[in-house]
């Protein structure tokens, strides 16, 4: 028998109305041990949402899902921490493809892609000790009610649909898809997390072209490495990449 006590995400639901970044706030939260595994915070404005590095993270009021989630992984080494990428990516792409199967897909390393537009993003801040991952802050932006964006690539599920969209419920929707997806991470199926990362991986296997250092170069991407590095096959050859040493064109 394999019994795997666990609490559950959304055992802790905390909400604001505004604040500078969801994942600062539950930081802090952690930090004062007022937050534990499974904790959620969620606001309807951020001041300061961010992406990776120096990114913006827009989003009008009350318009979209914004929320950063607190998880204390078993056994993860810090070698492994790409699966938490994993997790954190299947999750949001199992609700967002409920509502529009079989035109969503995740775009490397961690955005959700509907019709080649970017309709949420994720930023995955670990916490390593020694060799091992001890928790994770995920924060989750998706963009649903908003009906106009600065920036030009993205999308949101009511720009697609027409639909308005009920935020709470939506909320529930998603943390029942990181439920499903933390099973799997703590049964250690990471073989079951890749496969299904790969299957749904934004332009595998077709050409398309890329840039690097500057250079613009015909690929196609055949999947990741073990540390989550992007492979592309280039004129014969399997190329290794990083966040920001590519971009897609
Ligand atoms: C991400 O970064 O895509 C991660 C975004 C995570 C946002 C959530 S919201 C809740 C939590 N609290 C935070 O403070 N952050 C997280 P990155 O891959 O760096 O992409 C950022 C880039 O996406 C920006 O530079 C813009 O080009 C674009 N962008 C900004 N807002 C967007 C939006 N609403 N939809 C689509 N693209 C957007």
């Amino acid at each position: 028998m394999n019994y795997i006590s666990q609490s559950f995400i959304g055992a802790q639901i905390f909400r604001f109305d505004q604040l500078e970044s969801t994942n600062d706030t539950l930081r802090d939260l952690v930090e004062k041990k007022t937050a534990h595994h499974g904790a959620i915070v969620t606001a309807k404005f951020q001041t300061k949402g961010r992406g990776q590095i120096a990114n913006i993270w827009e989003s009008d009021d009350d318009k979209n899902l914004l929320l950063s989630l607190y998880v204390t992984p078993p056994k993860i080494l810090a070698a492994e921490q790409v699966y938490l990428n994993l997790f954190a990516c299947l999750a949001v792409f199992d609700f967002v493809n409920k509502e529009f199967p079989d035109r969503t897909k995740i775009k490397w390393p961690n955005d959700i892609y509907v019709n080649d537009k970017k309709v949420a993003g994720i930023l995955i801040e670990n916490n390593i000790q020694g060799n091992s991952v001890k928790s994770s802050i995920i924060g989750i932006g998706i963009n649903i009610n908003q009906s106009n964006f600065s920036v030009p690539n993205a999308l949101s599920f009511h720009q697609i649909s027409a639909h308005e969209y009920n935020l709470v419920e939506l909320l529930y929707k998603l943390v029942e898809c990181f439920n499903f997806r933390l099973e799997e991470l703590y049964l250690q199926l990471q073989n079951k997390l890749l496969g299904d990362y790969l299957n749904v991986m934004y332009r595998k296997g077709f050409k398309a072209n890329y840039r690097a250092n500057g250079l613009l170069f015909e690929g196609e991407i055949i999947g990741i490495d073990n540390i989550g590095r992007l492979k592309l096959l280039v004129d014969g050859e399997i190329k290794l990449f990083s966040f920001k040493e590519i971009s897609y064109e």
